[in-house]
């Protein structure tokens, strides 16, 4: 177990998911478990403690972790595998552990840097602004690098965090020897997941921004749990531009750009091919009833596939997957409090 190399993601479970989690994170992750389980080991966690960084229902928490796991098994973790592990990040206190001895060493410039906290921190008033926020990405490194992760699939927005994370490994491993696996770059990352770049799913209402779960009007945000109806509606309100012909341009039509992105994904069709189909077209009308009758269908799907996820079994592989990586991840936190002094050398 300890052998092979190591694919790892997580998403909050702050609110519902959306179609950006799903084809940003969870899609390439159940894609890689299907493909590759077997040669690789796959960590597939719930990130419980980060999901209140910022403000949320607490009176939903525990529900909203159990459906994202339901979630990536709708959309086809194999959790039968020996070598797909699902786990919620607070039943392993060495993540709590790690974090602070990683947090010791991590400068208040570099945090502050970061781009996700300034954009998140913008929309919330002062006495609002956690150091939870501030310091996520430290407990984001720790549930890395106690695994020994090479390979972590996350949407853009997260790379700044991804390179933080290599930082902060190799800096313990410079001044402490080698303590941690330092995940791949991220061009690297791209390579092995067989894309060009991160992906970056946009909001439908302004999309110039990502699409995002904690989006406060969730109008411009497909939710997994939306209606078709619902779905619809939101892609035939979505802006586009005054072009007047669908063209695949992110720079310029990043509305139009965001809708064949979708249709590409959701539709399981290459983009050339996807985009050969609509470009040229003039009625962004006939274009947004294509992309949401795809979107719809997709729901439609989806939607009954989680409905008939039984509740037993997940609780059943959380536990036993929790009990491995407790075991797994106490290995890395006792070569690190040895290597800081809390413990003694064995
Ligand atoms: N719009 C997106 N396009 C592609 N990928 C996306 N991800 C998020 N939004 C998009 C990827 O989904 C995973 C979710 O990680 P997370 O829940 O830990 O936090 P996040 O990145 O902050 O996600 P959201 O949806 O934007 O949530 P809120 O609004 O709660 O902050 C990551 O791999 C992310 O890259």
């Amino acid at each position: 177990m300890m052998s092979k190399p190591v694919i790892l993601t997580g998403l909050r479970a702050n609110n519902d998911l959306t179609i950006g989690n799903y084809l940003g994170a969870i899609l390439p992750m159940v894609d890689m478990a299907k493909k590759r389980a077997g040669e690789y080991r796959v960590n597939m966690f719930v990130p419980d403690l980060h999901s209140f960084t910022t403000p949320i229902d607490h009176g939903q928490l525990y529900d909203q972790v159990i459906n994202n796991i339901k979630v990536y098994i709708a959309a086809g973790l194999p959790i039968d595998h020996d070598d797909v592990y699902v786990y919620r990040q607070s039943y392993v206190p060495a993540h709590s552990e790690l974090t602070w001895i990683l947090d010791c060493f991590t400068g208040m410039g570099e945090m502050s840097r970061m781009t996700q906290f300034k954009d998140k921190s913008a929309k919330l008033s002062e006495d609002r602004i956690s150091l939870g926020l501030f310091n996520y990405p430290v407990l984001m490194a720790a549930d890395i690098l106690l695994y020994d992760a090479s390979y972590v699939p996350v949407g853009d927005d997260q790379t700044q965090h991804l390179e933080f994370t290599r930082d902060i490994g190799e800096r313990m491993n410079k001044q402490f020897g080698e303590l941690f696996t330092i995940p791949l770059p991220v061009p690297k990352q791209h390579e092995f997941f067989g894309k060009d770049q991160g992906l970056r799913i946009r909001d439908l209402v302004d999309p110039t921004k990502k699409m995002s779960k904690s989006d406060e009007t969730g109008r411009g945000v497909i939710f997994l749990s939306d209606s078709p109806e619902v779905a619809t509606k939101k892609i035939m309100g979505a802006a586009t531009d005054s072009f007047g012909e669908v063209a695949f341009d992110s720079k310029e039509r990043p509305g139009v750009t965001n809708l064949l992105t979708i249709l590409a994904l959701l539709s399981g069709k290459p983009q050339h091919e996807v985009n050969a189909e609509w470009e040229g077209k003039t009625s962004y009308g006939d274009f947004k009833k294509g992309v949401a009758e795809v979107v719809a269908s997709f729901l439609t799907d989806f939607q009954a596939r989680l409905a008939a996820v039984d509740e037993q079994p997940v609780l059943s592989k959380l536990e036993q997957s929790e009990v491995a990586m407790r075991a797994l991840s106490e290995k890395t936190l006792l070569r690190t409090q040895q290597a800081v002094g809390l413990r003694p050398k064995s």
